[in-house]
This record gives structure tokens, sequence and C-alpha cells, in this order.
């Protein structure tokens, strides 16, 4: 007798149903209500009951026999087999570890920034819910900002007054203002479907094709700038950039605006400052250098002619100027945003729908949906004692030089000494750039406690692994921003293995180390959920939204919230634009700072004044160029989330090693033949991957998505092709400190004829 069920879930991205037969997960199905759904999941299956499931509490076998002092022993991470050991005493291993280390070192001696994307779901949130245990138990070294947008963060708020996540959410022109307004969207980096595909806790309307769909309809004259063809959907011209060099191009648009008086005075003195300062280095007063199109075609490879018609096309129509996130995941990131938002401001359309800048269109899902924001349906983390923190990227720097003093955002920081590493819910030897270097660093804490449900690259090389479950194995709600959708997630199957959720791995630990009650409150993971649906349902109440009762949500699996409109409830920064005195940005002028007193005071080489063009250390320009002449892009898998499900996917035959993209001419010159498994390398490291030639992508650059598990050869060439054996570890600049993975040169060769 079987027992098959079909029921929905959701994830990051998007919502799916899923059949069970017994305890198993079987099939998965697109969810009716999408009109364009994620193939993701359709891993989910093999993925969930793969052999790389961490079956049993785990312990590395030499820090098992030898305790954590034993320094030989960390240089085994990643090398050594694991004892696998009961529940019970497991966790009273753990507890003693961590009690030992903040008796011996203190709280400032564990790194709890434990950044990723973990999966979606209010409640079983592995951040959230790592963050609230160690804060029961006296705090922990945090990491502030994202792989995703630190340079962002770091620069937006300075030159127009709010923090990068408000403008990206809520001061944007919607997908339907555009369709209305726009005449010519200039993408910078692209938008990208594939990209939108996700979103953090689930986007159920997987919408971005079908408004280009409308954009062309419309007319609206779509441009892509950016080193790959596919970055936007099909239909938009396409100007090859080469990588890194989008604030020289930016640059010489605003030049032709200067030089042909096509620019918004009125607009530039009314709602600015700082134009005077930069027009000097603009027209070349200041240094010498005309930033002219001649000038900028040189450094990013498109023709004078092009960008002087640009940017008459610019001036003489309603123009979205769009930014994506990869342009400031680069050294110097923090340039290409502020020159965008300048570049906006001489235009003068700030303020006007469908004109002006916009950030992140595309990164991902949600972004341009005007959703009502509804508060709550969040599990309380609690006051963290510790008040140290890091930019999330300078992990392996933090590590490898604790003491050592570093800049950020006009800040001089020391680098604490960490002791123990307890991770849950991301994968740093995916996403942390140059692992070679990371694992260096990885060998310096006396002990790391990692929660994952697979055996990614990051639990392998911890000390003390504890299975945790999957979303699919545990009950939650799923809601997200940006979305109008409201979901429970039933557990459609029983834990895998010995597998525990999060929670309940946290409530024996605390436990054992004598919180048990701030971390519960006395509530089972099931009273919690209905704690924290009560006070949303009154909550939304209150704003007038009827939201169903914990019972019926639950048997009704999802509904549709009434929150959706067409469009936000106001223009971006029309008020500012009407009356800048009236409504002032939260800059120290209240206006658009295209010149910023604060920035120049930090005196940092790496971000000065104004926007400013600075040859990064790694682009085709450079001199490194000479011997690693290809630019290597790392963006993110279309086929999955980051290094999600990849086991799954590293089954499939010819799936691995990643394929790599390159164009026509960089294979032919290296006889290279599509199919071919060749070696990406630089004195950093060095990766197989599987070749794709392609006319989608400009000469001298080659794009290797993110996601494969590092698995390096005893050389330390990595056989999956994780793009960050490759990429520097260094920061955007002092302001932003975020990563720069798309600053990378290499060189590639043929492995087999
Ligand atoms: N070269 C290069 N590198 C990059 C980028 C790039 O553009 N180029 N992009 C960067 C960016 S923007 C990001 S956001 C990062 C992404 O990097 P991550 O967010 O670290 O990547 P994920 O693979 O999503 O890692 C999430 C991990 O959590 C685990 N997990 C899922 N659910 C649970 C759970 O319930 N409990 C526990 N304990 N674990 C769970 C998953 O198995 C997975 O291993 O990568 C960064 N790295
Ligand atoms: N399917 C899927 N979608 C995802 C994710 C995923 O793992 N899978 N991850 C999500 C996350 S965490 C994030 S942060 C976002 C990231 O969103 P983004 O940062 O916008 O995306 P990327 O994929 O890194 O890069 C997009 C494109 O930018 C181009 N590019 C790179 N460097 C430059 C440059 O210097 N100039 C120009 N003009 N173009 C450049 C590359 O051709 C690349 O294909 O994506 C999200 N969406
Ligand atoms: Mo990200």
């Amino acid at each position: 007798m079987t027992n098959s069920k079909t029921r929905t879930t959701t994830s990051h991205w998007g919502a799916f149903n899923v059949t069970t037969r017994d305890d198993r997960i079987v099939g998965v199905s697109d969810f009716d209500n999408d009109p364009n759904p994620s193939a993701i999941s359709k891993s989910l299956p093999a993925a969930v009951h793969h052999r790389a499931r961490v079956a049993r509490p785990s312990i590395r076998k030499s820090w098992l026999e030898h305790g954590p002092s034993h320094v030989e022993s960390r240089q085994l991470r990643g090398r050594e087999e694991f004892i696998e050991l009961p529940w019970d005493e497991a966790l009273d291993i753990a507890a003693a570890e961590i009690d030992r280390v903040r008796q011996t070192y203190g709280n400032e001696s564990i790194y709890g920034g434990s950044y990723g994307w973990a999966s979606a779901g209010r409640f079983h949130h592995a951040l959230g819910q790592l963050h609230r245990f160690l804060n029961c138990t006296g705090g922990y070294v945090s990491s502030v900002a994202s792989y995703s947008t630190a340079a962002a963060q770091a620069i937006i708020p300075h030159v127009l007054g709010m923090h990068f996540l408000k403008l990206m959410w809520a001061e944007i022109n919607s997908w339907s203002t555009i369709a209305e307004h726009t005449k010519t969207l200039v993408m910078f980096g692209g938008i990208n479907p594939k990209n939108s595909q996700v979103s953090m806790g689930g986007v159920t309307h997987h919408e971005t094709n079908s408004w280009f769909e409308e954009y062309q309809r419309r007319g609206i004259r779509l441009i892509n700038i950016s080193p790959q063809r596919t970055d936007t959907p099909d239909g938009a011209d396409w100007l090859a950039i080469k990588p890194g060099t989008d604030t020289a191009m930016m640059l010489a648009l605003a030049y032709v605006l200067d030089k042909e008086n096509l620019l918004d005075k009125d607009f530039l003195s009314r709602n600015t400052v700082g134009y005077e300062i930069f027009q000097r280095y603009l027209n070349g007063s200041a240094d010498g250098i005309a930033k002219s199109p001649h000038w900028a075609s040189e450094i990013c490879g498109i023709d004078a002619d092009t960008i002087h018609h640009l940017a008459h096309t610019m001036a003489a129509t309603r123009t979205l100027i769009t930014v994506s996130w990869s342009l400031q995941r680069a050294q110097h990131g923090e340039q290409p945003y502020w020159m965008a938002a300048t570049l906006a401001a001489m235009l003068g359309q700030i303020g006007l729908p469908g004109g002006g800048i916009g950030y992140g269109y595309g990164a991902i899902g949600g972004i341009g949906i005007s959703v009502k924001r509804l508060s709550g349906l969040t599990f309380p983390q609690l006051d963290n004692p510790v008040k140290t923190s890091i930019p999330v990227a300078r992990i392996a720097d933090m590590l490898l030089q604790p003491g050592g003093t570093y800049n950020f955002n006009g800040q001089s920081l020391t680098y604490p000494d960490i002791k123990m590493v307890y991770w849950c819910g991301g994968n740093p030897f995916h996403h942390h750039q140059d692992l070679h270097r990371l694992q260096d660093a990885w060998a310096r804490p006396e002990t790391i406690i990692v929660h994952e449900p697979w055996w990614t690259a990051t639990a392998l090389r911890a000390d003390i692994v504890f299975p945790a479950t999957t979303s699919y194995e545990r009950h939650d709600i799923g809601r997200a921003q940006g979305d109008s959708y409201l979901f429970d997630m039933p557990a459609l199957i029983p834990p895998v293995g010995e597998a525990r959720d999060d929670y309940d791995i946290f409530a024996q630990l605390a436990h054992r180390a004598g919180v048990a009650d701030t971390f519960t409150q006395g509530r089972s993971s099931e009273d919690w959920l209905q704690h924290m649906y009560e006070d949303f349902r009154s909550d939304s109440q209150q704003q007038g939204i009827e939201v169903p009762s914990f019972e019926d949500l639950v048997s009704k699996n999802w509904v549709d919230l009434p929150i959706r409109s067409a469009q936000f409830s106001q223009i971006p920064f029309e008020a500012f634009r009407q009356d800048p005195q009236q409504s002032p940005l939260q800059t120290p002028s209240g206006k658009i700072e295209i010149f910023s007193e604060t920035i120049a005071g930090f005196a940092y080489e790496d971000c000065p004044g104004h926007p400013t063009w600075m040859p990064p250390s790694e682009w085709l320009g450079a001199e490194r160029a000479t011997k690693y002449p290809l630019h290597m892009v790392s963006p993110q898998p279309g086929d999955k989330l980051h290094s999600q499900l990849e086991c799954a996917i590293a089954d499939i035959p010819g799936e691995r090693p990643t394929p790599i993209t390159l164009h026509p001419s960089d294979a032919a010159a290296r006889s290279i033949v599509d199919g071919a498994i060749i070696r990406v390398f630089n004195d950093r490291g060095s990766c197989r991957a599987k070749v794709r030639i392609s006319n989608d992508i400009l000469q001298g650059v080659v794009s290797l998505p993110t996601g494969a598990w590092f698995t390096p050869t005893d050389d330390g060439t990595d056989t999956q092709g994780n793009p960050n054996t490759l990429t520097r570890d260094t920061g955007t600049s002092q302001l932003g400190q975020g990563s720069s993975a798309h600053s990378c040169l290499v060189e590639i060769e043929n492995i087999r004829p």
C-alpha cells in the first residue's frame, strides 16, 4: 500500500508542488499560478535523498582524539575522516566546547556571522536560529552587509541619503511604470530573468520575461550594456562592454551631456551638490584628461560614436538607467553606482515617472513589484552583547590577521581573535573568494561547528557537523517581501537520516548551557509558528488585510493576499524633486551628493570625493593581462541557487565540471573545442571547466558561474569548476569592503585532447 500525496511548498526560487510516496519525495510539478515557473526544483527529489546527506552527528577524527588545542590537526580540515556519534554524545561535546571557548577567550572569540541563504521559511531560518542561540549564551562577532550588495550599501547612503535596501525595495519605478513612461531603458549589467528566478524567501510570479515582451510591444528602446548578450531577454541592443569599465563609459556619456549642453542645469543646481568639482574632473581641467567618448572607448571597448549617440538618445527621451548588482561586486564597485546616479542627475529625470535611476532590477525577483508591507512573522534574535562585527567578505582577513587594523566607511577597526567559527545555513567554501586563501585562514580557529543537510565543502572542513533537516522535512510558514503569497509549508517527509531541525539542535545546546528558557521561552517549534503567525495576523488585520487563521492556512496550503498593486504609491524621489527643502534627502546637504565632503574627508585613495575611473588591478587593460589575458566573470548559476542542490546536478552525466562560456576566437587561439574539459588558472589557483563556445560573449571574457562544490585534487585543482578557486579576496575599496569577485583575470588551457 503506498501513501501518495501532493502538496505545495515554497522556496527561494518560488512555489512548486511536491509529490511524496510514503517517506520519499518522488516528484515535483509547477505551481499553477506562476506564469513562468523556475526549473530549479526538478533537482529536488534527487538532492533530498542524496547519498551526500549528513546522516548522523559527526566529529572530525583528530579533533575528537586530540582536542581543539592540537594545532596540526587544524591543517587536516577537509582531508580527514569523521567519526559518527549518537546525538546526545555529540551535543555534550559541542556544548562543553562552546563553554570552554567562552570561559577561556570570551564571546568575542566566536564568529557567528554565518553568511548564507539557507532556505525559505520564516521560522526555521538557520541564521536567525544560530544568532538567537549565540545571543542567549553571551553573543558573537557578527558580519554586516552582504556578498550581494556591500559596496552599494556603503556608497548609496552618502549619495542618495537612504539605505540601499530601502531604495531598491521602495524608491523605485515599478515594472508597470516603466512600461507606461520609459522610452529608453539603459541596462548596465543587464536585467537577467535567470537571476530574478529567485528572491529571499521566494517569488511566486516569475514575470521578468513577460515585462520585457510588453516593453518590446511598446517599442521601448532596450540597451544591454554587458559582456554577455544573455544578460537581458532577447530583443535588446547589445553593447558588449569590457567588465569593470562601466564607470568610464558612464563618464563619457556624462562628458557628452556636459560638453553639448544637454544637461538639466536646473535639476543640478536645485537638487544636487558638487557638480562643479566633478565637472572639472569630467572635462579634464582637474587632471588633464577629458573623459570623452574617445577616451572611454579605449577603455571599455565600445566605440566613441555609439557612446555619443547614446548620450543624445538618453537626453532626448524618458530614460531609466538601471545597474545590476554585479557591477559593484568588483574592485572599486562603489564607482559605477555613484556615477550612474550622477549621470541620472545630469539628465534631470530623477523624480519623473519612468526616469532616473534603478538598482538591482532582475538581480532577484520582487524588485520592481509593488506589494504592501506587512510586518511580523519574525523569529526574534534578541540582543547581541558583543558589538564587534566585520564587513562580511573580510572573513579570511579576520582569521589571518587577528588584531590587524583596517578601514571601513570612515571607521578604523580591529579584527578580533577568533577561536571558534559557527556556521549554519551558508557555504563559505562555495561563496568566498580565493578559496585556497580561505583554506589557510580556516586552519586558524580551534573549533569549527557546522549544521548542514549535506556534506558540502564547508561541512567537510568542520570539526563538528550536525545534520540539519531541509525545509521539506519540517513545518514552516513561507512569506517574502515583494510577494503577495502566504504559504503553509508542510513537513512533506520525516527527517532524512538522523537530521534534526536547527531549532531543536540549539534548544538542546541551550539546555546544556543552562539557557533553555531564554532560548525556547518554553515553546516547541509548532508553538513558535502559531505565536509568530498570530502576531502577524493581528498586525495585518490592523492594517485592514484579512489573513486566514493558522488552521485555515494549514488546510488551504496557501493564500494570495490582496496586497499587490500595479505601481508604488509614489514616484521615486518625486517629492524631493519638487521641493528639496521640504523633502530633503538624508545626506549632509539634503541633496544628491555628486561630490561628498564626507567621503573626501576619509581620504581613501580607492574612493575619492566624486565618482572616478580608477583602473582596477585586474581588468583587460591591466598589465597582468599579458600573463592572464582573459577576464573571468562568475555570475550566479541559472540552474540552481548558489551551491544548493548541487549534488543532484553533479550526478547528471556531462554536467560537471561546470560549463564555462567563451568566445570562438579565444577558443580557436588555444585550439580549444566545444565540450572540451579545460583548466582555468591564474597564480591563485585553478579549476576544471567544460567549454561552451558562444558568440554571445565579448571576446576576451569568459563566464564561469558559481555553485560547484569545491573539490580540489592533491595539487589544488578544483575538479568541479568553482570560480572562487581563481577570484581575488580583497575589498571593493576601504569604503565598502565588499566582495570583488568579478575583478579576475585568468588563462585557460586544454587538459584533454
Ligand atoms: N565568484 C563569485 N562568488 C560569489 C558570488 C559571485 O557573484 N561570484 N556571489 C556571492 C553572493 S552574492 C552570495 S549571496 C553567495 C551565496 O553563497 P551562500 O549563500 O553561502 O550559498 P548557498 O549555496 O545558498 O548556501 C546555503 C547553505 O545552507 C544550507 N542550508 C539550506 N537550508 C538549511 C537549513 O535549514 N539549515 C542549515 N543548517 N543549512 C541549510 C545549504 O545546504 C547550503 O549549503 O555567494 C557569493 N559568492
Ligand atoms: N538562478 C539564480 N538566480 C540568482 C542567484 C542564484 O544563485 N541562482 N543568486 C541570487 C543572488 S544571491 C544575487 S546577489 C543576485 C546577483 O545578481 P547580479 O549581481 O546582478 O548577477 P550576476 O549573475 O553576478 O551577474 C549578472 C551579469 O553581470 C555581468 N557583469 C559582470 N561584471 C560586469 C561588469 O563589470 N560590467 C557589466 N556591464 N556587466 C558585468 C555578467 O555578464 C553577469 O552575467 O542573483 C540572485 N539570483
Ligand atoms: Mo547574493
